[in-house]
């Protein structure tokens, strides 16, 4: 996180300096509507940015699974703008995806990790993420890295668009700064999650739910846990639950709920209790001092405070830990798992 913010943010003077972006960056800030594809985890940290540039530049977003996007006839008009994730820089469905968003006229804009990849080649424009490799097969620092990369991009358009106020920028400047001091207190967490591992090792079921900004950090987390440990994992958003998902409840069943302070507290609060009428097994992601949710928690994990848009940075942390620990303990190689390839160039 620190080497993406290397020399591009400035809390003092406010300014964000994405040199990649060269005189693209109005095309972003003209922008009708931005499509991100991408898959994966890649996925989910698009999943955060819609968030994020709808809330900060009011800008309409869909995110769109590259490996669905390339084989549609999607519409495309002028004023749209595609963004790119990939850790990589060469899953195949993502560059196809981007080829045929090209044919359509579309400008697209990169976040890669990989410099020169073939991805970061195909784009107009964009940022590298600058995580370093990933050693393991399943992305892990490169989510946190996207999503610093994506939230820059989304405050400099924010900015040069008038739709976020100075002050309000300072504040998420300042908050980004605090971020890798944040990640680096979530790390020590390591000893009480491998407690947690311990417990539930043996299921052969998860379910993790979050609302808002939360949300794709369920999906992540279940995905983190599918990729590494091989167990059936499902990410909902916590609302979403009484829709069909609360079914799956019963003792056995563990259910991790990402709930950090946020404006959707309240809401999951009561969702929370609507899995434990139902004698689910409740873990829950908290920020630090919560009184309420560890009183209804068989397992509470605590994460510093930080701004909501930026939680997933940090909320993100534990949930990774949990699967790496759980799929050491049942032996799993958590460097290279089964059936999973780096690059999925086919
Ligand atoms: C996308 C992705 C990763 C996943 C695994 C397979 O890769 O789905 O998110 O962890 O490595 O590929 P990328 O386009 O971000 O490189």
């Amino acid at each position: 996180i620190k080497d993406c913010m290397r020399g591009r943010l400035d809390s003092q003077t406010g300014r964000l300096i994405l040199g990649g972006l060269r005189e693209y960056v109005n095309k972003l800030v003209n922008a009708d509507r931005i499509l991100i594809v991408a898959c994966g985890t890649s996925w989910h940290a698009g999943l955060v940015a819609e968030y994020f540039f709808e809330e900060f530049c009011r800008i309409p977003v869909e995110v769109e699974y590259a490996s669905e996007f390339r084989y549609r006839n999607p519409v495309i008009r002028e004023g749209d703008v595609v963004i790119a994730i990939s850790q990589s820089g060469e899953t195949a469905d993502t560059l196809a995806a981007i080829e045929l968003a090209k044919s359509k006229g579309a400008i697209i804009f990169g976040v890669c990790n990989v410099v020169g990849s073939s991805i970061a080649r195909a784009t107009h424009a964009g940022a590298y993420t600058h995580a370093g490799p990933e050693i393991g097969v399943a992305s892990t620092k490169a989510f946190t890295a996207q999503l610093t990369v994506l939230n820059m991009i989304a405050l400099l358009v924010a900015q040069k668009k008038g739709t976020i106020t100075e002050q309000k920028l300072h504040e998420m400047l300042v908050e980004m700064e605090t971020i890798p001091e944040k990640v680096e207190r979530a790390l020590q967490l390591n000893d009480q999650i491998q407690d947690i591992a311990a417990t539930f090792k043996d299921a052969h079921n998860f379910i993790y739910l979050g609302r808002g900004y939360n949300f794709p950090v369920a999906l992540e987390g279940a995905l983190k846990l599918k990729e590494i440990s091989y167990i059936h994992a499902e990410g909902y958003p916590a609302a979403e639950m009484k829709h069909g998902p609360i079914a799956l409840i019963d003792e056995e069943m563990p259910v991790v709920f990402i709930a950090t302070r946020d404006s959707s507290y309240e809401k999951v609060v009561s969702n929370i209790q609507e899995v434990k009428a139902r004698k689910g097994r409740v873990i829950s992601v908290v920020t630090e001092g919560d009184q309420l949710i560890p009183k209804m928690s068989e397992f509470v994990i605590e994460v510093p405070a930080v701004h909501e848009a930026l939680m997933p940075m940090v909320s993100v942390i534990p949930l990774q830990l949990l699967s790496y620990h759980i799929a050491v303990m049942r032996g799993c190689n958590v460097d290279q798992p089964r059936n999973l390839a780096k690059s999925v160039t086919v």
